[in-house]
Protein backbone atom coordinates (compact mmCIF):
# COMPACT_ATOMS: atom_id res chain seq x y z
CA UNK A 1 0.00 0.00 0.00
CA UNK A 2 1.10 3.33 -0.49
CA UNK A 3 1.88 6.10 1.79
CA UNK A 4 -1.32 8.03 3.18
CA UNK A 5 -1.45 11.27 1.64
CA UNK A 6 -2.59 13.99 4.03
CA UNK A 7 -4.29 16.97 2.15
CA UNK A 8 -4.07 20.27 4.13
CA UNK A 9 -7.29 22.39 3.75
CA UNK A 10 -7.95 26.08 5.05
CA UNK A 11 -11.44 26.87 5.77
CA UNK A 12 -13.19 29.91 5.30
CA UNK A 13 -16.46 29.72 5.45
CA UNK A 14 -16.64 33.92 5.96
CA UNK A 15 -20.08 34.94 6.26
CA UNK A 16 -23.85 34.15 6.28
CA UNK A 17 -24.80 30.16 5.24
CA UNK A 18 -21.14 29.93 4.55
CA UNK A 19 -20.73 28.44 7.87
CA UNK A 20 -23.34 25.98 7.40
CA UNK A 21 -22.40 24.71 3.72
CA UNK A 22 -19.04 24.70 4.70
CA UNK A 23 -19.30 22.48 7.47
CA UNK A 24 -21.77 20.26 5.27
CA UNK A 25 -19.14 19.66 2.52
CA UNK A 26 -16.51 19.29 5.38
CA UNK A 27 -18.84 16.27 7.14
CA UNK A 28 -18.52 14.72 3.16
CA UNK A 29 -15.34 14.68 2.90
CA UNK A 30 -14.22 13.45 6.37
CA UNK A 31 -16.69 10.62 5.85
CA UNK A 32 -14.60 9.55 2.97
CA UNK A 33 -11.53 10.08 4.04
CA UNK A 34 -12.87 8.04 7.09
CA UNK A 35 -13.45 5.45 5.09
CA UNK A 36 -10.48 5.45 2.88
CA UNK A 37 -8.93 2.71 5.21
CA UNK A 38 -6.35 5.32 5.86
CA UNK A 39 -5.43 5.84 2.23
CA UNK A 40 -5.99 9.50 2.37
CA UNK A 41 -6.41 12.29 5.48
CA UNK A 42 -7.95 15.72 5.28
CA UNK A 43 -6.35 17.63 7.86
CA UNK A 44 -8.28 21.49 8.58
CA UNK A 45 -7.53 24.70 9.75
CA UNK A 46 -10.32 27.00 9.77
CA UNK A 47 -9.95 30.77 9.16
CA UNK A 48 -12.65 32.95 10.97
CA UNK A 49 -12.57 35.77 8.40
CA UNK A 50 -15.92 37.69 6.75
CA UNK A 51 -17.60 40.81 7.48
CA UNK A 52 -18.01 39.53 11.48
CA UNK A 53 -14.26 40.43 11.52
CA UNK A 54 -14.14 43.09 9.50
CA UNK A 55 -16.67 44.50 12.20
CA UNK A 56 -13.93 43.74 15.09
CA UNK A 57 -10.71 44.53 13.13
CA UNK A 58 -11.27 46.65 10.42
CA UNK A 59 -10.01 44.06 7.39
CA UNK A 60 -11.93 41.18 6.17
CA UNK A 61 -8.94 38.74 6.77
CA UNK A 62 -6.09 39.01 8.34
CA UNK A 63 -2.72 40.74 7.68
CA UNK A 64 -0.56 38.39 6.71
CA UNK A 65 -3.20 36.12 5.67
CA UNK A 66 -2.08 35.34 1.94
CA UNK A 67 0.98 34.32 3.28
CA UNK A 68 -0.71 31.80 5.60
CA UNK A 69 -3.14 30.75 3.26
CA UNK A 70 -0.05 29.97 0.50
CA UNK A 71 0.81 26.46 2.24
CA UNK A 72 -2.17 25.00 1.83
CA UNK A 73 -3.50 22.49 -0.60
CA UNK A 74 -6.52 23.86 -0.93
CA UNK A 75 -8.89 26.48 0.59
CA UNK A 76 -12.74 25.53 0.83
CA UNK A 77 -14.78 28.75 1.08
CA UNK A 78 -18.25 29.67 1.63
CA UNK A 79 -19.64 33.12 0.74
CA UNK A 80 -18.81 36.49 1.21
CA UNK A 81 -21.12 39.70 2.09
CA UNK A 82 -23.40 40.76 4.81
CA UNK A 83 -25.47 44.11 4.98
CA UNK A 84 -23.17 45.69 7.40
CA UNK A 85 -20.48 45.86 5.10
CA UNK A 86 -20.52 47.42 1.91
CA UNK A 87 -20.25 44.58 -0.68
CA UNK A 88 -17.38 46.05 -2.77
CA UNK A 89 -15.20 46.05 0.46
CA UNK A 90 -16.60 42.89 1.55
CA UNK A 91 -16.06 41.02 -1.79
CA UNK A 92 -12.59 43.20 -2.46
CA UNK A 93 -11.24 42.08 1.20
CA UNK A 94 -11.66 38.53 0.79
CA UNK A 95 -12.79 36.53 -2.38
CA UNK A 96 -11.32 38.64 -4.80
CA UNK A 97 -7.42 39.06 -2.87
CA UNK A 98 -7.34 35.18 -2.58
CA UNK A 99 -8.55 35.07 -6.13
CA UNK A 100 -6.33 37.38 -7.83
CA UNK A 101 -3.47 36.89 -5.11
CA UNK A 102 -3.03 33.70 -6.01
CA UNK A 103 -3.65 33.83 -9.77
CA UNK A 104 -6.90 31.45 -9.74
CA UNK A 105 -7.30 32.62 -13.02
CA UNK A 106 -9.88 29.62 -14.49
CA UNK A 107 -13.23 29.66 -12.74
CA UNK A 108 -15.26 26.59 -13.16
CA UNK A 109 -18.70 27.15 -12.91
CA UNK A 110 -20.75 23.45 -13.71
CA UNK A 111 -24.66 23.78 -14.61
CA UNK A 112 -25.89 20.62 -13.83
CA UNK A 113 -29.45 19.05 -13.38
CA UNK A 114 -29.95 17.14 -10.91
CA UNK A 115 -32.42 14.55 -10.75
CA UNK A 116 -35.88 15.05 -8.67
CA UNK A 117 -35.73 18.85 -9.19
CA UNK A 118 -38.20 20.70 -11.43
CA UNK A 119 -36.54 22.97 -14.14
CA UNK A 120 -38.45 25.04 -16.23
CA UNK A 121 -35.73 24.15 -19.34
CA UNK A 122 -36.27 19.90 -19.46
CA UNK A 123 -37.47 19.13 -22.65
CA UNK A 124 -40.69 17.20 -23.35
CA UNK A 125 -37.93 14.24 -24.88
CA UNK A 126 -35.67 14.75 -21.33
CA UNK A 127 -32.65 15.93 -23.53
CA UNK A 128 -30.05 15.33 -20.62
CA UNK A 129 -27.93 18.63 -20.08
CA UNK A 130 -24.82 19.64 -18.64
CA UNK A 131 -22.73 22.41 -19.30
CA UNK A 132 -19.98 24.36 -17.92
CA UNK A 133 -19.56 27.78 -18.01
CA UNK A 134 -15.48 28.64 -17.67
CA UNK A 135 -15.17 32.43 -16.10
CA UNK A 136 -11.86 34.19 -16.91
CA UNK A 137 -11.09 34.83 -13.06
CA UNK A 138 -7.97 37.60 -12.94
CA UNK A 139 -8.86 40.80 -15.10
CA UNK A 140 -11.38 41.77 -17.45
CA UNK A 141 -14.08 43.87 -16.01
CA UNK A 142 -12.88 42.43 -12.32
CA UNK A 143 -9.00 44.26 -12.78
CA UNK A 144 -10.28 46.89 -9.71
CA UNK A 145 -8.63 50.09 -12.11
CA UNK A 146 -10.48 53.33 -12.14
CA UNK A 147 -11.39 55.85 -9.79
CA UNK A 148 -13.71 58.19 -8.22
CA UNK A 149 -13.67 62.11 -7.56
CA UNK A 150 -11.95 63.38 -10.53
CA UNK A 151 -10.20 66.92 -10.57
CA UNK A 152 -12.29 69.72 -10.69
CA UNK A 153 -15.66 68.32 -10.50
CA UNK A 154 -17.85 69.40 -7.39
CA UNK A 155 -20.56 67.33 -5.56
CA UNK A 156 -23.17 66.47 -7.65
CA UNK A 157 -21.17 66.06 -10.85
CA UNK A 158 -18.64 62.94 -9.63
CA UNK A 159 -17.54 60.94 -12.61
CA UNK A 160 -16.46 57.32 -12.06
CA UNK A 161 -14.13 55.18 -14.10
CA UNK A 162 -14.36 51.33 -14.53
CA UNK A 163 -11.83 50.42 -16.64
CA UNK A 164 -11.45 46.64 -18.23
CA UNK A 165 -8.16 45.18 -19.04
CA UNK A 166 -7.66 42.38 -21.48
CA UNK A 167 -4.50 40.79 -22.00
CA UNK A 168 -3.51 38.70 -24.94
CA UNK A 169 -1.98 35.90 -22.26
CA UNK A 170 -4.55 36.47 -20.08
CA UNK A 171 -7.37 35.72 -22.69
CA UNK A 172 -5.49 33.41 -24.31
CA UNK A 173 -4.79 31.10 -21.06
CA UNK A 174 -8.47 30.76 -20.27
CA UNK A 175 -9.11 29.67 -24.07
CA UNK A 176 -7.20 27.08 -23.96
CA UNK A 177 -8.23 25.95 -20.58
CA UNK A 178 -11.93 25.82 -22.23
CA UNK A 179 -10.44 24.23 -25.17
CA UNK A 180 -8.59 20.89 -23.27
CA UNK A 181 -11.93 21.51 -21.38
CA UNK A 182 -13.78 20.75 -24.39
CA UNK A 183 -11.87 17.87 -25.80
CA UNK A 184 -12.73 15.48 -22.60
CA UNK A 185 -16.37 16.09 -22.90
CA UNK A 186 -18.72 14.55 -25.34
CA UNK A 187 -19.96 17.33 -27.26
CA UNK A 188 -16.31 19.30 -28.37
CA UNK A 189 -17.82 22.29 -28.65
CA UNK A 190 -16.64 25.89 -27.12
CA UNK A 191 -18.84 28.92 -27.06
CA UNK A 192 -17.17 32.26 -26.70
CA UNK A 193 -19.14 35.09 -25.57
CA UNK A 194 -18.36 39.01 -25.32
CA UNK A 195 -20.55 41.86 -25.81
CA UNK A 196 -17.68 43.08 -28.94
CA UNK A 197 -19.83 45.04 -31.02
CA UNK A 198 -20.35 47.19 -28.08
CA UNK A 199 -17.03 46.45 -26.12
CA UNK A 200 -14.50 47.77 -29.13
CA UNK A 201 -11.49 47.57 -27.67
CA UNK A 202 -10.98 44.40 -25.35
CA UNK A 203 -13.82 42.17 -26.48
CA UNK A 204 -12.56 42.63 -30.30
CA UNK A 205 -8.91 41.35 -28.67
CA UNK A 206 -10.48 38.38 -27.18
CA UNK A 207 -11.88 37.53 -30.48
CA UNK A 208 -9.07 37.26 -32.06
CA UNK A 209 -7.33 35.83 -29.48
CA UNK A 210 -10.27 32.76 -29.78
CA UNK A 211 -10.11 32.90 -33.42
CA UNK A 212 -6.32 32.18 -33.41
CA UNK A 213 -6.30 29.85 -30.56
CA UNK A 214 -9.31 27.93 -32.17
CA UNK A 215 -7.01 26.84 -34.93
CA UNK A 216 -5.27 24.85 -32.76
CA UNK A 217 -7.98 22.94 -31.83
CA UNK A 218 -9.46 21.68 -35.53
CA UNK A 219 -11.44 18.96 -33.53
CA UNK A 220 -13.71 21.31 -30.97
CA UNK A 221 -16.84 23.25 -32.80
CA UNK A 222 -16.86 26.72 -32.00
CA UNK A 223 -18.88 29.85 -32.16
CA UNK A 224 -18.16 33.27 -31.01
CA UNK A 225 -21.75 34.88 -29.50
CA UNK A 226 -22.74 38.45 -28.14
CA UNK A 227 -23.71 37.78 -24.14
CA UNK A 228 -27.22 38.88 -24.75
CA UNK A 229 -27.57 36.09 -27.36
CA UNK A 230 -26.52 33.77 -25.23
CA UNK A 231 -28.47 34.73 -22.21
CA UNK A 232 -31.51 33.60 -25.02
CA UNK A 233 -29.62 30.53 -25.81
CA UNK A 234 -29.36 29.44 -22.18
CA UNK A 235 -33.07 29.92 -21.93
CA UNK A 236 -34.18 28.67 -25.05
CA UNK A 237 -31.76 26.16 -27.05
CA UNK A 238 -29.18 24.90 -23.83
CA UNK A 239 -28.78 21.45 -25.24
CA UNK A 240 -27.08 23.46 -27.99
CA UNK A 241 -24.11 23.86 -24.93
CA UNK A 242 -20.80 22.19 -23.74
CA UNK A 243 -18.35 24.75 -22.69
CA UNK A 244 -18.95 28.04 -22.01
CA UNK A 245 -15.71 31.02 -21.74
CA UNK A 246 -16.60 34.55 -21.50
CA UNK A 247 -14.94 37.48 -19.04
CA UNK A 248 -15.00 37.71 -15.42
CA UNK A 249 -17.95 39.94 -15.20
CA UNK A 250 -20.15 38.16 -18.07
CA UNK A 251 -19.40 34.55 -17.11
CA UNK A 252 -20.48 35.30 -13.37
CA UNK A 253 -24.04 36.96 -14.40
CA UNK A 254 -24.49 33.52 -17.28
CA UNK A 255 -23.40 30.99 -14.48
CA UNK A 256 -26.12 32.80 -11.86
CA UNK A 257 -28.38 32.15 -14.97
CA UNK A 258 -27.24 28.84 -15.52
CA UNK A 259 -28.09 27.54 -11.85
CA UNK A 260 -30.51 29.35 -11.74
CA UNK A 261 -32.61 27.33 -14.66
CA UNK A 262 -30.92 24.37 -12.79
CA UNK A 263 -33.35 25.39 -10.42
CA UNK A 264 -31.20 27.46 -7.56
CA UNK A 265 -28.41 29.19 -7.10
CA UNK A 266 -27.76 26.90 -4.21
CA UNK A 267 -26.81 24.20 -6.51
CA UNK A 268 -23.53 25.33 -7.66
CA UNK A 269 -20.53 24.06 -7.64
CA UNK A 270 -17.56 26.13 -8.71
CA UNK A 271 -13.66 26.17 -8.40
CA UNK A 272 -11.05 28.87 -8.34
CA UNK A 273 -8.21 27.26 -10.16
CA UNK A 274 -4.50 28.03 -9.95
CA UNK A 275 -3.89 25.56 -13.06
CA UNK A 276 0.11 26.16 -12.88
CA UNK A 277 -0.10 24.30 -9.22
CA UNK A 278 2.22 27.60 -8.26
CA UNK A 279 -0.91 28.53 -5.71
CA UNK A 280 -3.32 26.59 -3.82
CA UNK A 281 -7.07 26.46 -6.11
CA UNK A 282 -9.86 27.37 -3.83
CA UNK A 283 -13.71 25.57 -3.74
CA UNK A 284 -16.47 27.40 -3.57
CA UNK A 285 -20.37 27.13 -3.83
CA UNK A 286 -21.56 29.90 -6.49
CA UNK A 287 -24.20 31.56 -4.27
CA UNK A 288 -23.54 34.21 -1.78
CA UNK A 289 -24.45 34.61 1.87
CA UNK A 290 -28.18 34.57 2.02
CA UNK A 291 -28.56 36.60 5.45
CA UNK A 292 -32.75 35.95 4.59
CA UNK A 293 -31.93 32.56 5.62
CA UNK A 294 -28.40 32.36 7.22
CA UNK A 295 -28.45 30.62 11.15
CA UNK A 296 -31.58 28.85 10.34
CA UNK A 297 -31.04 25.63 9.05
CA UNK A 298 -31.99 25.59 5.54
CA UNK A 299 -29.69 26.29 3.15
CA UNK A 300 -29.11 24.46 0.13
CA UNK A 301 -25.79 22.25 0.93
CA UNK A 302 -25.73 20.83 -2.80
CA UNK A 303 -23.58 24.06 -4.47
CA UNK A 304 -20.99 23.54 -1.61
CA UNK A 305 -20.85 19.89 -1.34
CA UNK A 306 -20.29 19.53 -5.04
CA UNK A 307 -17.67 22.31 -5.04
CA UNK A 308 -16.15 19.36 -2.86
CA UNK A 309 -16.16 17.04 -5.18
CA UNK A 310 -14.36 19.69 -7.45
CA UNK A 311 -11.59 19.80 -4.62
CA UNK A 312 -11.06 15.80 -4.68
CA UNK A 313 -11.15 16.13 -8.54
CA UNK A 314 -8.39 19.02 -7.79
CA UNK A 315 -6.54 15.93 -5.45
CA UNK A 316 -6.95 13.34 -8.02
CA UNK A 317 -9.28 11.40 -6.29
CA UNK A 318 -11.82 11.59 -8.52
CA UNK A 319 -13.42 7.88 -8.30
CA UNK A 320 -14.35 9.90 -4.74
CA UNK A 321 -15.14 13.02 -6.99
CA UNK A 322 -17.62 10.44 -8.62
CA UNK A 323 -19.59 9.00 -5.43
CA UNK A 324 -20.23 12.13 -3.86
CA UNK A 325 -21.98 13.36 -7.26
CA UNK A 326 -23.75 10.15 -7.45
CA UNK A 327 -24.60 10.54 -3.92
CA UNK A 328 -25.94 13.91 -4.29
CA UNK A 329 -27.93 12.92 -7.57
CA UNK A 330 -29.34 9.98 -5.41
CA UNK A 331 -30.28 12.44 -2.42
CA UNK A 332 -32.23 15.08 -4.87
CA UNK A 333 -33.49 12.05 -6.66
CA UNK A 334 -35.03 10.77 -3.51
CA UNK A 335 -37.19 13.76 -3.21
CA UNK A 336 -35.04 15.39 -0.36
CA UNK A 337 -35.59 18.84 -0.88
CA UNK A 338 -34.38 21.92 0.87
CA UNK A 339 -36.86 24.92 0.31
CA UNK A 340 -35.38 26.56 -2.21
CA UNK A 341 -35.51 23.81 -5.08
CA UNK A 342 -39.50 23.02 -3.62
CA UNK A 343 -38.90 20.80 -0.47
CA UNK A 344 -38.87 21.32 3.45
CA UNK A 345 -35.76 19.68 4.06
CA UNK A 346 -33.38 20.89 6.62
CA UNK A 347 -29.66 21.11 5.80
CA UNK A 348 -28.66 18.47 8.15
CA UNK A 349 -31.45 16.47 6.61
CA UNK A 350 -29.68 17.07 3.21
CA UNK A 351 -26.34 16.11 4.41
CA UNK A 352 -27.47 12.66 6.55
CA UNK A 353 -28.93 11.75 2.84
CA UNK A 354 -25.66 12.64 1.23
CA UNK A 355 -23.56 10.98 3.74
CA UNK A 356 -26.02 7.78 3.30
CA UNK A 357 -26.20 7.63 -0.33
CA UNK A 358 -22.23 7.90 -0.38
N1 LIG B 1 -19.38 31.88 -2.77
C1 LIG B 1 -19.40 32.93 -3.72
C2 LIG B 1 -19.57 34.27 -3.10
O1 LIG B 1 -19.39 34.43 -1.92
N2 LIG B 1 -19.93 35.26 -3.91
C3 LIG B 1 -20.12 36.57 -3.41
C4 LIG B 1 -20.14 37.59 -4.50
O2 LIG B 1 -20.77 38.61 -4.34
N3 LIG B 1 -19.47 37.36 -5.58
C5 LIG B 1 -19.42 38.24 -6.70
C6 LIG B 1 -18.42 37.76 -7.67
O3 LIG B 1 -17.66 36.87 -7.36
O4 LIG B 1 -18.37 38.27 -8.77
Amino acid sequence: MSAPRTFRIAAIPADGVGTEVVAAGRAVLDALAAGSSGRFAFDWTDFPWGCGYYEKTGRMMDEDGLEVLQDFDALYFGAVGWPSVPDHVSLWGLRLRICQNFDQWANVRPVHFHPGITSPLRKADDTPLDWVVVRENSEGEYAGLGGRNLAGRGPGNEVALQTSLFTEKGCERIMRFAFDLARERDRKKVSSVTKSNAQQHGMVLWDEVFERVAADYPDVETESVLVDAMSATFVLHPEDLSVVVASNLNADILSDLGSALAGSLGLAASANLNPDHRFPSMFEPVHGSAPDIAGRGLANPIGAIGSAALMLDHFGLEEEATRVRKALDATTGSGLLTPDVGGTATTDQVVAAVLDNL
